[in-house]
């Protein structure tokens, strides 16, 4: 049956994503700003398909937020405050690896780790933290770390970002996760993240933990101030660095919550918003072999519908989320697991359990 899209413009594109052709800078603007969200849909789900077929992925993982005390000043951030604030929170390394212990009966495959820039910490807490849930739970992939901390952590031990990434990897830690990037383009750094890692600084962390073997994730932070060419832009950027390494795995659109943050007087992203980010994605990262609908982010209502729209990926168990709680996130912060096997089952998809880096896929058969 052939489908009919609302707006011509979309048409041409239908043969590139059936071809794995290349999108250009134009398509993808043209994609965020076409009236037809059906259309996006569809041409994401195509190749979406091509890529992962008929499976949904999801992981068994634990969240870790260690401390909210951070030196920066972001403005979409209602997560880290100040020592003096009454919400500060620090956890010590025993608590960290008491958390860590916690619901161990349900065989979890990852430990997910971010957290505030604190003043006080020297870098071998990190080393430390790393070090003691390795020795531990060895089992266990250790994600931490985004490349805004790595970068922190160069600047505070007066170590290279090599040298830094090689300590961490020697007593376990597996990849970095995605976040800090959020747009790269400088007119909103500046605005929003000014004083934290530039763009150049963020694809330096992640192109050098490519080359030490480590995966990484990526992530774009819309619904703001930013436009669409500058989301684009930001894809553009993450899909030429691909290209050189290969070492990204998934990409998750990180929906902005205003709560409680300075820009909180900002509408929150819409459904229409939250899938149009995620289907853009995954037609303009052509290299790039996940897209991730994470659910605390998007609502589980949409990251179900978005496995037709171009996500195969929902996350995970979770248990404790605290950065997009504190904006002001109405999601619960935990799913059993059967909770998103079902949901995953009722969108048509087949749940697969994967690992950080999806190299151990088990489908679900029960
Ligand atoms: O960099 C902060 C985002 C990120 C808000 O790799 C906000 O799988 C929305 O790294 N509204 C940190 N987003 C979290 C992170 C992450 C999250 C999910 C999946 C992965 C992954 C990594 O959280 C920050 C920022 O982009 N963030 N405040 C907010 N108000
Ligand atoms: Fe600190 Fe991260 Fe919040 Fe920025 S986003 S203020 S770096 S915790």
């Amino acid at each position: 049956m052939l489908f009919e899209f609302q707006d011509p413009v979309l048409k041409p594109m239908e043969e590139k994503a059936r071809a794995g052709e290349r999108l250009s800078f134009e398509d993808g603007v043209a994609l965020f700003n076409s009236p037809d969200l059906m259309g996006v849909g569809y041409l994401a789900n195509l190749v979406r398909e091509r890529i992962n077929g008929n499976q949904t992925f999801f992981i068994n993982n634990r969240h870790i937020n260690p401390t909210n005390i951070c030196v920066y000043n972001c403005r979409f951030c209602a997560f880290g405050v100040k020592a003096d604030d009454p919400l500060a929170y620090e956890k010590s390394l025993e608590e960290i690896f008491d958390d860590a212990g916690k619901y161990m009966e349900g065989k979890v495959s990852e430990f997910h780790i971010v957290g505030g820039l604190h003043p006080d910490y020297p870098f071998q807490f990190y080393v430390d933290m790393v070090e003691g849930l390795h020795e531990r739970f060895p089992k266990v992939h250790i994600q931490a770390f985004t490349a805004v901390e790595i970068h922190f952590f160069s600047k505070i031990s007066g170590l290279s970002i090599r040298e830094v990434l090689r300590k961490l990897r020697d007593v376990g830690l597996g990849s970095l996760p995605g976040g800090g990037a959020e747009i790269f383009a400088d007119r909103v750094r500046n605005k929003i993240c000014g004083e934290k890692s530039s763009a150049k600084e963020w694809l330096n962390v992640h192109e050098t933990a490519h080359s030490l073997e480590m995966k990484t994730n990526a992530t774009m932070l819309y619904g703001h101030i930013e436009t669409a060419e500058e989301r684009v832009d930001h894809l553009v950027r993450l899909r030429e660095l691909q290209d050189r390494t290969g070492g990204f795995v998934t990409f998750i659109p990180l929906a902005f919550h205003p709560e409680n943050t300075p820009l909180e007087k900002l509408p929150s992203a819409t459904g229409q918003m939250d899938l149009r980010a995620l289907a853009v994605s995954r037609l303009m990262l052509d290299n790039f072999p996940h897209i991730k609908a994470f659910w605390i982010m998007v609502t589980p209502k949409i990251a179900q519908l978005s496995q037709c729209f171009g996500s195969d990926d929902m996350d995970g168990t979770v248990v404790e989320e605290k950065i997009i709680h504190a904006a002001g996130a109405a999601t619960d912060q935990i799913f059993h697991k059967n909770t998103i096997i079902d949901m995953i089952r009722e969108t048509g998809r087949i749940p697969m359990e994967r690992d950080t880096i999806y190299e151990c896929l088990e489908e679900v058969s029960v």
